[in-house]
């Protein structure tokens, strides 16, 4: 019986491999676990006799993406085929959302098959299941046997219903991996008919879904070759570990006894053996189930513990070893790692206007390139603490999100703050569809992002003091008492030194202004500081454009040799909206004089200054003779 569990963002989906003994159900599951990606599959669990006889059960749990951001958990149990354990194969049975029926190609066992065929029909009518309708494939295996019934043959013995049919020798893995992806594609194909909660992506067939949810899982949706003989575990095998009290809690297992069904007044001799059997292996698989669940605790446990040491490693790095943009670029990509979520930006708030820095493959902030987006954001500087917001609820969002390439649905928004202030708001995005982080992991990376706070303050604090410096150098004479100096400057008076343009452009980093020079570039011969003036007064002039436009500043600098000359190109790029309000501000009144004593400065280096011509554009050129060795 499919199970929704809101909290925990999940679909179970039970899949039953059901059929006579040794017909080979434990060799299917066991080399789909062999197969399945380790992050994929859980703990396979099998209860088997010494004789490698499944006594109680097997049970393999795959995980796969999938539904209207909830994650798809199918649980795989093959049922003991031995007579005897009938109570058992009742239990395993109870419940499943589809049935894989393993039948035994060999010829001598052609009435386990008819008779275990009969038995899974009686079962599956005595638990209100109608066995003409529940999805089912069927698989006839051991082809490899050298005395096997023709396929016919057993069409006509077991296919009434003309179910899908295929054939296999599982033990090389043959046919494995197709039957199951029969089954996973009936059983879904039942689950979208019968439930309008589960949906697929718009314009996405069954089909196609189950393709990507096999390749998903395996890497594939066939299997090339044999399969490896490798040890299953068994529960026995388990070091015990220490659990706290609420794992004990979950751990406790209720069993309804045959008195429990009983009529009232009945006497207690209604426990036959058969239904205290059927208690026990009822018992003995929920704590199978119990332990799967804890397992994946832990190991949920353990793969947080290690975002957490990776975070504080960033954490306690020297402030003076990273850029911003690039500290910032480290957190995100932890952050999004830790939240699974398809791509990350971060609203810098200690700059004014706060800057947007995207992680690549993101171009540009997905909600700040929107109006609604924007302005939301701007709202959101206040938050404290961390939150999902879904598309499905929000339609603005929705809207909002769904316009950009690629799409998205959903965000968590992650406060990076400090003891007195917001320093950064983290944005994880997720597509249509894709799983979203349970309110445990919005509170696991909610403290990542606390942690990551501390290595983005300090960054963040020398970034402004190296930004505060250059702004006073800038102001200490004012351009135009500036520009006037330079222009009365005789030629040749000024400090002249050979200089790399890495070590001219490079001091002029800052968020927003990506400085590239191609390699090779040959030097200049000048006057370092005087030509490092006239570079950052271009780039401010791109920013002021930039914020009357009311867009985010993205500027490009680039050096490189063209025409025998060495250019650098400052030019303002396509910015994303300012979040707040508009700045108006107009040119200053020094700003011609700035541009005054830009070109000053180039004809002191016998160079150019190249402005733009079309209105709107922003992109100056200056050009240099390159040093002479
Ligand atoms: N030759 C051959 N042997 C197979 C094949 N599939 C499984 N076997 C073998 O058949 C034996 C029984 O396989 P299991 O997978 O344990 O069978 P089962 O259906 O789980 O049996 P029960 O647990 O008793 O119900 C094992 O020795 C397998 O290696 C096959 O395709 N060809
Ligand atoms: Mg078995």
């Amino acid at each position: 019986m499919v199970e929704f569990n809101r909290r925990e963002r999940l679909i179970k989906v039970k899949i039953a491999y059901y059929g006579p003994a040794v017909g080979g159900k434990t060799t299917n599951l066991k080399v789909l676990y062999d197969r399945a990606r380790g992050g994929r599959r859980g703990e396979f669990v099998s209860v088997n006799s010494v004789q490698d006889r499944t006594i109680l059960c097997d049970l393999l749990p795959l995980k796969t993406g999938g539904f209207l951001g909830f994650d798809l958990r199918l649980q795989l149990a093959a049922v003991p085929g031995q007579a005897i354990y009938a109570p058992a194969r009742r239990v395993v049975l109870r419940g499943s959302d589809g049935i894989v029926f393993v039948a035994n190609s060999a010829t001598d066992r052609w009435h386990e098959n008819i008779q275990s065929f009969r038995e899974l029909q009686g079962q599956l009518t005595a638990q209100g299941l109608d066995p003409n309708t529940i999805p089912m494939v069927l698989q006839y295996n051991k082809r490899d046997l050298p005395d096997v019934l023709e396929i016919e043959a057993l069409e006509r013995g077991l296919n009434q219903r003309r179910l899908v049919a295929l054939a296999a020798v599982a033990t090389r893995g043959e046919g494995v991996l197709e039957t199951f992806g029969a089954i996973l594609r009936v059983t879904m194909e039942d689950l979208v008919r019968r439930y309008p909660a589960i949906d697929l992506p718009p314009g996405q067939t069954v089909e196609a879904w189950t393709q990507q949810a096999l390749v998903s899982m395996f890497g594939a949706s066939r299997l090339e070759s044999l399969a490896p003989d490798e040890e299953l575990v068994a529960l026995a095998e388990e070091t015990p570990v220490s659990k706290p009290d609420e794992a004990y809690e979950r751990l406790m297992v209720r069993v309804p006894m045959a008195e429990d069904l009983a009529h009232p007044g009945a006497a207690t001799d209604a426990r036959t053996p058969d239904a205290l059997a059927e208690s026990y292996a009822q018992a003995s698989t929920e704590l199978g189930l119990a332990v799967t669940d804890l397992r994946e605790e832990r190991d949920q446990a353990r793969s947080r513990l290690a975002e957490v040491r990776i975070a504080l490693e960033l954490a306690e790095q020297k402030a003076a070893e990273g850029e911003i943009e690039d500290r910032a670029q480290r957190i995100l990509t932890i952050l999004m790692r830790a939240g699974s979520a398809a791509s990350a930006s971060l609203l810098l708030t200690t700059t004014d206007p706060p800057q947007v820095l995207v992680l690549p493959p993101l171009v540009t902030d997905p909600l700040a390139r929107t109006r609604w987006g924007a302005y939301h954001l701007h709202e959101l500087r206040g938050l404290q603490e961390p939150r999902l917001e879904e598309g499905g609820a929000m339609p603005e969002l929705a809207e909002a999100l769904a316009a950009g390439e690629p799409a998205f649905e959903s965000v968590a928004l992650l406060p990076l703050r400090s003891a007195e202030r917001l320093l950064a708001l983290a944005l994880l995005y997720y597509r249509p569809h894709m799983a979203l982080p349970t309110s445990d992991t919005i509170d696991h990376v909610g403290f990542l992002a606390r942690v990551l706070a501390g290595p983005l303050e300090a960054t963040a604090a020398r970034e402004a003091t190296a930004s505060a410096e250059r702004m006073s150098g800038l102001s200490r004479a004012s351009a135009s008492a500036m520009a006037s100096l330079l222009t009365r400057l005789p030629a040749g008076s000024t400090r002249r030194a050979t200089i790399s343009l890495e070590d001219l452009l490079f001091p002029l980093r800052a968020p927003g202004v990506t400085i590239t020079v191609v390699p090779e570039t040959p030097s200049v011969y000048g006057d370092p500081s005087l030509l490092r003036y006239a570079v950052a007064t271009l780039v401010h002039r791109a920013e002021v454009t930039a914020l009357e436009r009311s867009v985010t500043p993205v500027i490009g600098v680039y050096a490189g040799l063209e025409e025998g000359f060495v250019r650098i190109h400052v030019w303002l790029g396509e910015g994303a909206a300012v979040v707040g309000a508009p700045v108006a501000q107009a040119f200053s009144a020094d700003a011609d004089s700035e541009m005054m004593a830009v070109y000053a400065i180039m004809s002191l280096h016998e160079g150019y200054l190249v402005v733009p011509e079309a209105t709107g554009s922003v992109h100056f050129v200056l050009q240099l003779g390159p040093a002479t060795a």
